[in-house]
């Protein structure tokens, strides 16, 4: 488990307010009654809309469903047990079976976010436009990272590069190779890659996350021509698209297995985290913690650092390593300023 950093009273009272409206919300739904419903069964969900979620049940039904209100958090992947309307073609999710794995990111509104869960293969999704940054990718290698589950890293759009552009990408993206990420260059619009991506997602549930505009729900759609889901187009420098993904959503694949499709964030904070935790969750670090000479090193200019002498030494990649201190620092400051500038997309 992540050991989560304590908030600020504002951050606190934010979240308590906004779980207290969500419960008041879920009060105010209307009963359903127990007669007018079949048997349990079992089901995945699909995608959430506050208070239903689309389920498909194991004969390949999609079912739009309410959710019982004893339900605490549901998400795309969950496994869920559903009892189907007699009366309608609608039923009731009357509860999620453990998680055996979930993905989350901080939100401004609710704390830490599950986006979604039961993820066996995270995608970290980068592109040239917008354009790629190895610090964006980090943040959601830490938080890939943190949850346990593999992790691969996709660079698309590669029809949009020069040679020149593709090699110095491709030369940037070694390091992350040498770590023993997979990485797969891509692009859903020539089709590169794409069957690659697609046997490394087979038997699986996967999940494509990474900034908004990067492509996600376009290497769905190639990989899934029938799921014609919305993409955006990239209408200024941000590279946000106007179809912009709002909810997570889960899509079965030929060959078995599922693809979740999550929706892009601006800025990937990672302040929920502890600073030692995103030390360790820098896989090349991670043997080293515990062998600085002071105990509360900081891994910068601390004498006795392994970290930095491993650094001197070229075992650490130094563009990792400026990444690194960059995040730390900028975990400081949002601890400092007490407040998340970030608004979420959903
Ligand atoms: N040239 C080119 N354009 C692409 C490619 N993949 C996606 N695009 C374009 O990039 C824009 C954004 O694509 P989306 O698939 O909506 O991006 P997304 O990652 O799902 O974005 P969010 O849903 O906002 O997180 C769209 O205009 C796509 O047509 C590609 O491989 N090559
Ligand atoms: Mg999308
Ligand atoms: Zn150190």
């Amino acid at each position: 488990m992540t050991k989560r950093k304590k908030l600020s009273k504002g951050q606190l009272r934010r979240i308590k307010a906004n779980r207290s409206k969500k419960l008041q919300a879920r009060e105010d739904a209307p009963l359903v009654d127990d007669a007018s419903l079949g048997p349990e069964q079992d089901a995945v969900v699909i995608s959430r809309f506050g208070q239903h979620a689309e389920v498909e049940t194991q004969d390949g039904h999609r079912v739009k469903a309410q959710i019982r209100r004893t339900v605490d958090s549901l998400v795309s992947g969950d496994q869920v047990l559903f009892r189907a309307s007699k009366t309608d073609d609608g039923g009731v999710i009357e509860a999620v079976h453990p998680r055996r794995s979930m993905l989350t990111r901080p939100d401004y509104y609710d704390g830490v976010k599950v986006v979604a869960a039961n993820i066996d293969h995270i995608f970290v999704v980068s592109s040239p436009l917008p354009a790629f940054s190895s610090q964006i990718i980090d943040r959601y290698l830490i938080a890939a990272e943190d949850t346990g589950i593999e992790v691969s890293i996709v660079l698309n759009k590669t029809d949009l590069m020069t040679d020149e552009l593709r090699d110095e990408l491709d030369q940037a993206l070694e390091i992350y190779r040498q770590l023993g990420y997979r990485v797969i260059l891509a692009s859903a619009k020539s089709a590169e890659g794409v069957a690659e991506l697609g046997e490394c997602m087979a038997d699986q549930v996967n999940i494509l996350v990474g900034q908004s505009g990067v492509g996600k729900s376009s290497l769905v759609n190639a990989l899934l021509p029938q799921a014609e889901l919305l993409e955006g187009a990239v209408s200024d420098n941000s590279g946000l698209g106007q179809h912009t993904t709002t909810a997570a959503k889960l899509l079965k694949l030929d060959k078995g297995g599922a693809l979740i499709d999550s929706p892009g964030v601006r800025e990937f904070g990672l302040w929920h985290m502890d600073p030692e935790r995103v030390t360790w969750c820098y896989r090349e670090f991670r043997d080293l913690i515990g062998t600085c000479k002071f105990r509360d090193c900081k891994h910068n200019d601390d004498p006795g650092c392994a970290i930095t002498e491993a650094l001197a030494n070229g075992d650490i990649d130094e563009m990792r390593y400026f990444n690194y201190l960059r995040i730390i620092e900028s975990m400081a400051e949002q601890k400092d300023s007490r407040h998340i500038k970030q608004k979420p997309l959903d």
